[in-house]
């Protein structure tokens, strides 16, 4: 590898006035590992232009109290490196914020890439020049910049969504939102605190903040499950199981619907009688994590094999919550079990039985207002609050392409391309947007799937392309329009063979902004079947693809 780096050192220190072969947009899993492979692998001249002040993308900016990642750490980290894999040891089951900045350190280091990232800049816009067949990139700064290749690799969860509620600006307290979260941490001792939102964030907050804090009111719109995690330091015998049978693990991962290191058992709900069925989910249960969702494999295909599932939680939150109000709020859930994503937690619902928390049910008293002094339901009752801490989630999927002034052929803007919902082709490129990728777009498995998984898959099927792209003397490359609109029908037809669609409030919809279209993002067909049709596409041409000289 060395004599590539030097290699392509040079080529990056000639390239002229900004111009480069590639620009990828993000430093997080994905543009890291995009740059490595176009960079060292291609050999071309690549910049990452990244708005934080340091790498890691959601890591960088989510330091909320209790993030950590939901999936299990042996299975959240590249797998295409023997080198990587076998110099970095996981500490813990999930691994916690700093930990995982750490290791995306580690990596950006022993490959050599921060040399070629541009921390501090954030992309205002992004306009393809037909006559030149290259992009001209605008940062926020007013700097130009240019490339034959955009690799939008801005993430899924990269775009904070604050509610819009009246009087904010008058609250003489603190807020935050979780994903923006100040790196020198928050100070909660003494204080009464507000949270905003009950999915994976907040319920990861909640006991942590309620730790410190004189008092926490949790101000909860819709009722979640969630399945504890379990974690726990990794001993060193589970350590070593992983390095000595990473291969397995790998192909597991590359084998599932979601990219985790486990196996859907291959059983229905209704193979088993009604006490293995609550056998099984209480070995789930004691396990802990997302692999709650693989006991069965029905549980997201048929909505009475859910409710099963729904029950045996909704009984253990009764179970937990000593508070009989509490606990009927918190098990009044309105959704199948995982149609929006599942959590994970660390005694959430055991942080109901302390003294300084409570819940609020916004659901029936909406929140109305924000005073100088606190947050006023629709009653006219009056919370008062030192801090308030929005754990109200994303504009996913479509929110950090769409910040970003995106026009393509003729000034095409891609807002309007998508006005009425994301469309494109295999989650990877949108008619009109010649030679621009999306790594984890919306129409692919992305927020369904183990995210390094996803990730590792799109950055090298772009290589790939772009490499088949240079050896046969192509310049362009571009869905086509009959393409993407088969593979928007397939998004939709994949959803809708689920009961994801059927929590109406889901992300996954785009149903938490208001305003936003309502459409089924990401791709439900399963990771390793998706993967399957990308290399069919690619062993076939790209086929679907428009590619010329
Ligand atoms: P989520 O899953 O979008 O959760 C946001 C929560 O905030 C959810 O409970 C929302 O209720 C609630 N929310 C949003 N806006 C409001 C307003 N205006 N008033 C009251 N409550 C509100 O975001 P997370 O950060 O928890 O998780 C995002 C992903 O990160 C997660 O799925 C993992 O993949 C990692 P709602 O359900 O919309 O009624």
């Amino acid at each position: 590898m060395a004599a590539v780096e030097t290699e392509t050192r040079d080529k990056v220190e000639m390239a002229p006035n900004n111009e480069f072969d590639a620009l990828i947009i993000g430093a997080g899993f994905s543009g890291l590992y995009q740059l490595h492979k176009l960079r060292d692998e291609l050999g071309l001249s690549v910049k990452v232009l990244e708005a934080g002040d340091g790498i890691g993308g959601t890591w960088y900016w989510n330091r909320y109290p209790g993030a950590r990642c939901d999936s299990e750490s042996h299975s959240y980290c590249y797998t295409f490196s023997k080198a990587l894999l076998s110099e970095w040891k996981w500490t813990e089951r999930y691994p916690e914020h700093p930990e995982i900045r750490r290791y995306l350190n580690f990596v950006a280091d022993k490959l050599d890439l921060k040399r070629d990232i541009r921390l501090g800049t954030r992309v205002a816009a992004a306009h393809y020049d037909d006559t030149s067949n290259r992009w001209r990139v605008t940062t926020e700064a007013g700097e130009e910049l240019s490339a034959k290749y955009l690799i939008a690799a801005v993430g899924c969860l990269s775009t904070a969504n604050v509610p819009k509620i009246p009087g904010l600006d008058q609250f003489k307290g603190q807020w935050y939102h979780t994903g923006l979260w100040p790196h020198d941490g928050v100070e909660f001792k003494g204080k009464r605190v507000g949270l905003v939102g009950t999915g994976s964030t907040g319920i990861q907050a909640t006991p942590v903040i309620a730790e410190t804090a004189r008092h926490l009111t949790v101000f909860q719109r819709t009722a979640n499950y969630s399945v504890p995690a379990h974690n726990a330091p990794l001993t060193p015998a589970f350590q070593s199981y992983v390095t000595e049978k990473f291969d397995d693990i790998r192909r597991t991962m590359h084998g599932t619907t979601n990219g985790h290191a486990f196996v859907i058992e291959d059983r229905s709900v209704f193979d088993v009688s009604a006490e293995q069925r609550q056998a099984l989910y209480e070995a789930a249960w004691q396990k802990g994590g997302l692999q709650f969702r693989a006991t069965f494999r029905d549980l997201l295909a048929d909505k009475q094999a859910n409710d099963t599932a729904a029950e045996f939680i909704k009984a253990k939150i009764r179970s937990i919550v000593k508070d009989k109000a509490t606990a009927e709020m918190l098990a009044d859930i309105d959704h199948p079990y995982a149609a929006k994503r599942p959590p994970i937690d660390s005694f959430y619902f055991e942080a109901f039985n302390r003294d300084n928390v409570a819940l609020v049910d916004v659901r029936a008293d909406p929140i109305e207002a924000i005073t100088a002094s606190g947050i006023v339901t629709r009653s006219g009752k009056e919370y008062p609050l030192d801090i308030i801490v929005f754990a109200t989630g994303f504009d996913a999927m479509t929110g950090p392409l769409l910040r970003i002034d995106i026009r393509g052929r003729d000034g095409l803007a891609l807002k309007d391309v998508w006005a009425a919902g994301p469309r494109n082709y295999l989650g990877l490129q949108v008619s009109g947007f010649p030679n621009l990728f999306t790594v984890t777009g919306p129409g692919s498995p992305s927020v369904l799937c183990n995210m390094p998984v996803a990730i590792e898959q799109h950055v090298e099927w772009i290589a790939d392309c772009i490499a088949h792209m240079r050896a046969k003397g192509l310049e362009r490359i571009e869905a086509k329009p009959e393409a993407m609109d088969r593979w928007v029908g397939e998004v939709n037809a994949a959803a809708n063979a689920t009961l994801l669609p059927q929590a109406h409030h889901s992300w996954y919809l785009g149903a938490n902004i208001p305003g936003k279209p309502r459409m089924f993002m990401p791709y439900a067909g399963g990771m390793a079947h998706y993967r399957r049709i990308c290399n069919d596409v690619a062993a076939k041409g790209y086929e679907g693809f428009a590619l010329s000289g």
